[in-house]
């Protein structure tokens, strides 16, 4: 983690009434309610929206706008599931469907490790024939050939799969943890924050029937946070769902943030991190000396091992080649606004990430000033969205990435996946050393 000193900020013009006591709220440190977000999203100022937020970010992170070097790897898009909302799964005999052996996902990750990556994003379909050997193979295989890259794989949904096949015969929660160690003793680093989609039945039933509900995908998270691993968490807007069901979503996260740093806090003997109002809340947002020493698990710090959330990740819905191709899918305003509402109500989650594969590379520089402190990496193979078009291979360089953020007047900082600074000369890299007191 790296301190910033918090720029002397600009006044705030708020062109709504309404705002100003949100914005009083937001600069004493206060949790934001759900009526809050509600304003947020309603009100027409969605440049105050985007300033209350951009307070906040610089609070947290400075001037720094992070990036890291990495590569996603889809192993498979063969999936047992049919969601209407993804383009990307094939059954078993269509046309396009591929699975990768060990050996082929090994050599996408020697090559990203030649090339510099420090994090293999891997994630794949349900296949519904491929044993839990697979992936503990692959994880081992690929640790064994390139070390240092930390392999973020696997999202909630796979994880339930991997506990369906894994066969240890263990239930639940505790099945869960299980399945999640053997993952990691086999060389899982962290886990994606994909296939949260929204926490809404809803919304579930229509656009993602099949796929495990909000209270499984948080389980799934919660189990490895309790091994010490952390997590990201997306939240998939624009499509069969409303304002309000993102609000909900926003508030389950949160929830689930403030018991995790809690319990952190309090087996650390840490005074509580209570809000002013919220005395169960943990709020990093505000006017605090103590974030992020106090406030959050330091890897590699001894003691308690846990891991949380840390970025929130608004992904955009890209209706081209899903079976909700009729729907128009959210606006660049209502990404901003989206963006900057996640940055201020999820005010115990460190980060929040501008994808730029899916807000695109302007969009995302647009972001850095409205709540966002993450890019996202130089990405290479992006498969899940635009899969049938030509141009989705998409790749950026270092270099794209750190003019975006200089352009927008803001210090491209590389980190690794557990946001540590990372020093580089080309393809070689090494950990900063992390600031002293
Ligand atoms: O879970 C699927 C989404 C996610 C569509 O953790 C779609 O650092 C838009 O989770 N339109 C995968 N989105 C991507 C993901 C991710 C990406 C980058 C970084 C991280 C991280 C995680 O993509 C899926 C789903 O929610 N998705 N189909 C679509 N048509």
């Amino acid at each position: 983690m790296i301190h910033h000193v918090v720029d002397e900020s600009p006044p705030i013009h708020l062109l709504d009434p309404d705002l100003e006591s949100i914005a009083e709220k937001v600069f004493a440190g206060r949790r934001l309610d759900l009526d809050d977000g509600r304003i947020l999203y309603d009100t027409r100022d969605v440049h105050g929206v985007c300033r209350l937020a951009d307070l906040v970010r610089r609070r947290m992170h400075g001037r720094a706008a992070y990036y890291n070097v990495n590569r996603h790897v889809n192993y498979s898009n063969i999936c047992a599931l049919s969601c209407s909302f993804c383009a990307f799964h094939r059954k078993k005999d269509q046309d396009g469907a591929y699975e990768m052996s060990v050996e082929e996902v090994t050599e996408s990750a020697i090559q990203a490790a030649e090339a510099g990556a420090t994090e293999l994003h891997i994630v794949g379909g349900l296949h519904p024939w491929l044993g839990f050997d697979y992936y503990t193979s692959m994880l081992s295989a690929i640790r064994e050939a390139a070390p240092r890259l930390h392999l973020k794989s696997f999202t909630a949904v796979e994880i339930v799969h991997l506990q369906r096949i894994s066969k240890r015969g263990k239930q639940g929660f505790e099945g869960m943890k299980a399945v999640l160690r053997d993952l990691r003793d086999a060389g899982l680093g962290s886990l994606p924050g994909g296939g949260a989609e929204v926490f809404d039945d809803r919304a579930h039933d229509t656009a993602f029937k099949g796929k495990i509900r909000s209270d499984q995908w948080l389980d799934v998270h919660r189990a490895a946070h309790e091994i010490g691993l952390n997590s990201n968490a997306t939240m998939l807007y624009g499509h069969v769902e409303g304002r309000p069901e993102r609000l909900v979503h926003m508030d389950l996260l949160r929830r689930q943030q403030d018991a995790t740093l809690r319990n952190w806090a309090a087996a650390q003997g840490i005074e509580s991190a209570g809000a002013p109002d919220a005395p169960d809340a943990v709020v990093l947002t505000g006017p605090d000396a103590r974030y992020p020493g106090e406030r959050l698990p330091m890897p590699g710090q001894t003691g308690l091992e846990t891991g949380y959330f840390q970025t929130i990740i608004p992904l955009p819905f890209f209706p081209d080649g899903s079976g909700l191709e009729r729907l128009p899918g959210p606006s660049g305003l209502e990404n901003l606004r989206t963006l900057a509402v996640a940055r201020l109500m999820l005010d115990n989650i460190p980060h929040a990430k501008a994808f730029w594969i899916m807000q695109t590379l302007g969009m995302a520089q647009l972001m850095l000033d409205a709540g966002a402190d993450d890019l996202d990496g130089t990405v290479v193979w992006y498969d899940i969205t635009h899969l049938d078009n030509a141009s989705t291979h998409q790749e950026t360089t270092v270099g794209d990435l750190r003019r975006a953020a200089t352009e927008a007047g803001f210090h491209p900082v590389e980190r690794d996946t557990l946001y540590r600074q990372v020093e580089r000369t080309g393809s070689d890299w090494r950990l900063a050393e992390s600031p002293k007191g």
